[in-house]
């Protein structure tokens, strides 16, 4: 078979790849943030067991590419982050998709309990942990990207303020 290839168009920084289209749902929160920061990026289906040839292109041609770190979403027994991590350096950020049997959790263990070795930094089950993937992501660019830095710094004020103007229905 030909070897897949990822072209670089724009040349994406971080690269969101999941186990499939229904994982979108969850990892499209990962891809908002990066938008919202204005950090180039790509997003594309890369299944470990239905496409493992291309999995291993994926991450052969990360590091040259350019990409700084890879975001990877499955569910199940979800094997694309650690699979990922055993074929590139680039830091591989795992998000646990929930699941319709085991709520997630099955792809929890299955992500965060990589044997020592071959790290994949494992983030919460769902829509929260798609987004911390992209904020840590964001974290690791903005040591060496002061505009990127203040954005974020913008962004956590905005939070802490949006807490302070919290109000209880009492
Ligand atoms: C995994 O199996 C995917 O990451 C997805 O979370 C799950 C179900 O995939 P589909 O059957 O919806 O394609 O590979």
């Amino acid at each position: 078979m030909n070897t897949p290839s990822f072209p670089n168009t724009p040349k994406p920084l971080i690269g969101v790849v999941m186990g499939s289209s229904s994982d979108w749902d969850t990892m499209q929160h990962a891809v908002q943030i990066l938008t919202d920061f204005g950090v180039a990026h790509e997003a594309r289906v890369v299944s470990a067991h239905r496409m493992p040839d291309d999995l291993f292109a994926y991450a052969e041609q990360a590091g040259p590419r350019g990409l700084q770190a890879i975001i990877a979403g499955a569910g199940g027994a979800a094997h694309l982050p650690g699979m990922l991590a055993a074929k590139t350096t680039v830091p591989v950020l795992g998000v646990p998709v929930a699941s319709r049997h085991l709520q997630g959790v099955d792809s929890l263990h299955s992500i965060v309990q990589m044997p020592k070795g071959v790290p994949v930094a494992t983030f919460a089950i769902g829509n929260a942990g798609a987004a911390n993937a992209a904020l840590f992501a964001v974290s690791l660019l903005a040591l060496h990207d002061a505009a990127l830095a203040a954005k974020l710094r913008d962004f956590r004020a905005a939070q802490t303020e949006a807490a302070r103007a919290m109000t209880l229905p009492l």
